[in-house]
């Protein structure tokens, strides 16, 4: 069994996502942010940096305690290799992989990201636009969401998947980074049509919804309109 540590968040669904996809046995375990939940002496032991995702694998390969993973990268590697899949054999396609995969964890995931935080709607973090430095900081985060989108459309063209004719780890990793589009400053799929094809097909997935699905609970105390914007729900208009 393993305990799943996470919240409504990108970071939170890619873990979710993957044990969903791999079939394994979790539990889940919401930590609202927001209430500052993750900020306990116990969460601190699972986590220094003190954030989600988390997860502790009880029943590890090779037996012995439990194992502790934290940073959304390395539990998708760590939940691949225990399951076994999802991570392409042969040394020319795991290059291939692992390049993907990297550029969406630090680079694709880092330029969207910062990109949800300034453009979060909620008022007390929003920039104020009036003043050069909140107008400045919100272009310079903007911009650079909207050219990591048009990198990985690019890199999807002519692909059903990032990396081969199958769903792979890179996948998931994109895709749970992917999902807020407007909060990621994706105002419509236009002119990322191959972006577009792969996020319904992505979507379409059932362990892919459930995953997004986790924490979904109405209890977020996130107004509506930004939770709704948060799940891309009504996302096929922007297609
Ligand atoms: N690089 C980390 C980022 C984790 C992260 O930033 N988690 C956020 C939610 S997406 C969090 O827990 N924030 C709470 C806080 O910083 O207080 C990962 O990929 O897991």
């Amino acid at each position: 069994m393993i305990d799943f540590y996470g919240f409504i968040t990108t970071m939170s669904w890619r873990a979710g996502i993957a044990l969903e996809e791999l079939g394994l046995a979790y539990r889940f375990h919401s930590l609202h942010l927001g209430r500052g939940e993750h900020r306990t002496p116990e969460h601190a032991a699972r986590n220094p940096m003190q954030k989600v995702p988390v997860i502790v694998d009880h029943d590890p390969q090779g037996g012995g305690p439990p194992i502790t993973v934290f940073e959304s990268g390395a539990i998708l590697v760590y939940l691949a290799e225990k399951a076994g899949r999802l991570i392409p054999t042969g040394p020319r396609e795991r290059a291939e992989h692992w390049t993907w995969f990297f550029w969406i964890v630090a680079s694709f995931g880092q330029d969207v990201g910062l990109c949800g935080a300034a453009f979060h709607r909620d008022p007390r973090y929003r920039l104020d636009k009036q003043t050069d430095y909140g107008r400045t900081t919100y272009d310079f985060f903007t911009e650079a969401s909207i050219a990591a989108h048009h990198k990985l459309d690019a890199r999807l063209a002519g692909r059903d998947f990032l990396c081969g004719s199958e769903m792979t780890l890179a996948d998931i990793a994109a895709i749970g980074s992917t999902v807020p589009l407007e909060l990621h400053a994706i105002e419509s799929l236009d002119g990322l049509p191959n972006l577009a094809r792969w996020y319904a097909r992505m979507r379409s997935r059932p362990a892919v919804a459930r995953g997004l699905a986790l924490g979904r609970d109405g209890k977020s105390g996130l107004p509506a309109e930004y939770e709704a914007a948060l799940f891309d729900d009504g996302w096929e208009q922007r297609a």
